[in-house]
């Protein structure tokens, strides 16, 4: 696994800019589909299985929930799990899904993960298989969803009130509890922490998380954190806390992070 920290400044790499799921090019679409089904394919510490297994079963489970370092933990683990997603298609970028967005409380689930097959093979962002060492009891083989309907997905208003929080913690703690309703909205297997990141459906979504946090940054340049935070690690991935809090020294940004504030 490579987990080493970016070495060269932001300038002097190209930034990768993650886009909105629902407005993907066809092109687009098609690299991250492709980036996707190319770590499925792959068995050893490059593939899917071991990505996911990172965050949940098989143990250890190395995932933070209800902890202070859930937005950190999990911006690393994007950033490397995107990582392994260019060595394999290197146009390739996470993409977030705008559960507040109208389209969302339409239709529910981006169309680019709830259509079973594209081009007569089967979308690899529909559903993932489960290797046997994850599973528990047989069982799951392969990612279900059962989702609830569009309209009682969180709203922009209830993600506004949350980006005027000032303190990190208070923020923290509340976007996790939102992160916590889609989860369990999305249901199946996103519903279980130790499988949840199996269906491609949860990078998109904690890429939504993400990009909120960076939203809240813009909005909130100079927080307090709590003594210790920042040199905190974060395991298995060798950066502290301090590492993730600038996402253009992590080679990315939201396409419409500083233009838009929640939709996109
Ligand atoms: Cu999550």
């Amino acid at each position: 696994m490579s987990t080493h920290a970016p070495s060269l400044p932001a300038n002097e790499r190209a930034l990768r800019h993650r886009k909105n799921a629902d407005h993907l090019t066809p092109s687009q679409l098609a690299t991250l589909q492709g980036a996707f089904g190319a770590v499925q394919a792959i068995a050893d510490d490059r593939g899917y299985a071991h990505w996911a297994g990172i965050h949940g079963l098989p143990l250890p489970m190395y995932c933070q929930h209800g902890t202070r370092i859930f937005l950190p933990w999990h911006r690393a683990y994007l950033y490397f799990f995107e990582l392994a997603l260019r060595d394999q298609v290197s146009a390739a970028a996470l993409v977030w899904w705008d559960w507040t967005s109208v389209t969302s409380h339409t239709k529910g689930i981006p169309a680019a993960y709830s259509q079973r097959r594209v081009g007569g093979m089967t979308n690899p962002l529909f559903s993932a298989a489960v290797p046997p060492p994850a599973r528990v009891n047989g069982q799951p083989r392969q990612t279900t969803r059962a989702s609830d309907t569009p309209a009682s997905l969180p709203s922009v208003a209830q993600v506004q009130a949350i980006l005027q929080l000032p303190d990190f913690l208070d923020f923290q703690s509340q976007l996790e509890n939102i992160h916590n309703q889609i989860h369990v909205w999305v249901g199946g297997t996103m519903g279980q922490i130790p499988w949840a990141a199996y269906d491609p459906i949860f990078f998109a979504h904690h890429a939504m998380i993400d990009r909120l946090w960076r939203l809240w940054q813009l909005q909130h340049p100079s927080p307090t954190f709590p003594p210790g935070l920042l040199t905190q690690a974060l395991p298995p991935f060798s950066l502290t806390v301090a590492d993730t809090l600038d996402i253009k020294l992590l080679g990315y940004d939201y396409a419409s992070a500083t233009t838009h504030a929640v939709a996109g």
